[in-house]
C-alpha cells in the first residue's frame, strides 16, 4: 500500500500545496490504491511535502514520485504522446513548478492580507505564546527561499508581469481541448490542473487570479478536472474568480 503524505485540505482546496495535489492526481491517474497521512511533515526526508512510502520505499518529490510510478508499476503517464509532445508537456509542467509557483508563493506569504487569511492558519495548532515567533521564523525562511530563487528580488508588479505570460501560454495552448495535450489526460495535467486550481483560489486577491479568471477555458478546465479528480471540492469557489 502506498501512503501519500499531505497537508490536508485548506482554503477550499484538496491541499494547500499544488505539488501534493499533483502527486495525488498521479496516483489517481495510475489507478493505484493509496492512503493519505497528514502527519508526515516533521519526518519529511527533504523537509517538504509531498513524499510517499511505497511498501517501505520512501520517494520524496512529486516528479520523483511520477518516475517511481512509471518504473515500478509500468504506467506511462504520457502514453499516446509523440516525443515532441512529451517535450512540450514537460516544459509546461516545469514552467508551473519552477516559475509560476514562486510568484504565487510570494502573493500568499508576503502580502499580509493574503497571509493572514491563508498560510497563517497553518500555525493555529502551535502553542499560543510561541506562535508569533514561529510564524515570523517560517515567514523569514520563505522570504529567503524567494530571494534564493530570484523571484523574490522583483517588485510585485514585475513578478506579475513575469508570470502573466505563463498563464496566457497555458490558456492559448489548451484552447478548447479538454486536456492540455488533447482528448485524454496526460502527466502534465497532474501539474497544470493543481496550479490553475491554486491560481483561481477565491480566498486570495492576486493578479495571477485575475489573469487566470479572464481566460474562461482555464476556469472550465479547473472545474472539469476538479470534478474528475476531487469531486468533493468541485463546488468550492467555482463561481468566484
Ligand atoms: N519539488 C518539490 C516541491 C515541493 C514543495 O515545494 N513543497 C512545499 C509546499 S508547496 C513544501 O512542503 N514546503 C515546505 C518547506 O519548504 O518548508 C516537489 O515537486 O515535490
Amino acid at each position: 500500500m502506498i501512503t501519500l503524505y499531505t497537508y490536508g485540505p485548506y482554503f477550499g482546496l484538496p491541499d494547500p500545496s499544488p505539488f501534493v495535489m499533483k502527486a495525488e492526481v498521479l496516483l489517481k491517474m495510475a489507478d493505484l490504491p493509496y492512503e493519505t497521512d497528514t502527519g508526515g511533515f516533521n519526518k519529511a526526508p527533504k523537509g517538504k511535502l509531498p513524499y510517499i512510502n511505497d511498501d517501505g520505499e520512501m520517494v520524496a518529490d512529486s516528479t520523483l514520485i511520477r518516475q517511481h510510478i512509471e518504473k515500478k508499476y509500468g504506467f506511462d503517464f504520457d502514453a499516446g504522446l509523440s516525443p515532441p509532445e512529451r517535450g512540450i508537456a514537460w516544459a509546461f509542467e516545469k514552467m508551473c513548478e519552477d516559475h509560476l509557483y514562486w510568484a504565487g508563493l510570494h502573493a500568499r506569504w508576503m502580502v499580509d492580507e493574503n497571509f493572514n487569511k491563508g498560510p497563517r492558519r497553518f500555525f493555529d495548532s502551535a502553542p499560543a505564546p510561541l506562535r508569533p515567533l514561529v510564524v515570523a521564523m517560517v515567514r523569514r525562511q520563505v522570504r529567503r527561499n524567494l530571494w534564493g530563487h530570484g523571484m523574490g528580488r522583483h517588485t510585485m508588479a514585475e513578478m506579475d508581469q513575469l508570470v502573466a505570460p505563463d498563464i496566457e501560454a497555458i490558456a492559448d495552448f489548451l484552447a478548447e481541448k479538454p486536456y492540455l495535450m488533447g482528448e485524454a489526460p496526460s502527466g502534465v495535467d497532474a501539474t497544470v490542473f493543481p496550479f490553475m486550481a491554486h491560481a483561481l483560489c477565491p480566498l486570495f486577491e492576486t493578479a495571477i487570479r485575475t489573469c487566470t479568471g479572464r481566460r474562461s477555458n482555464l476556469v472550465a478546465y479547473r472545474n472539469r478536472l476538479m470534478a474528475q479528480y476531487f469531486p468533493d471540492f468541485a463546488g468550492a469557489g467555482k463561481e468566484i474568480v
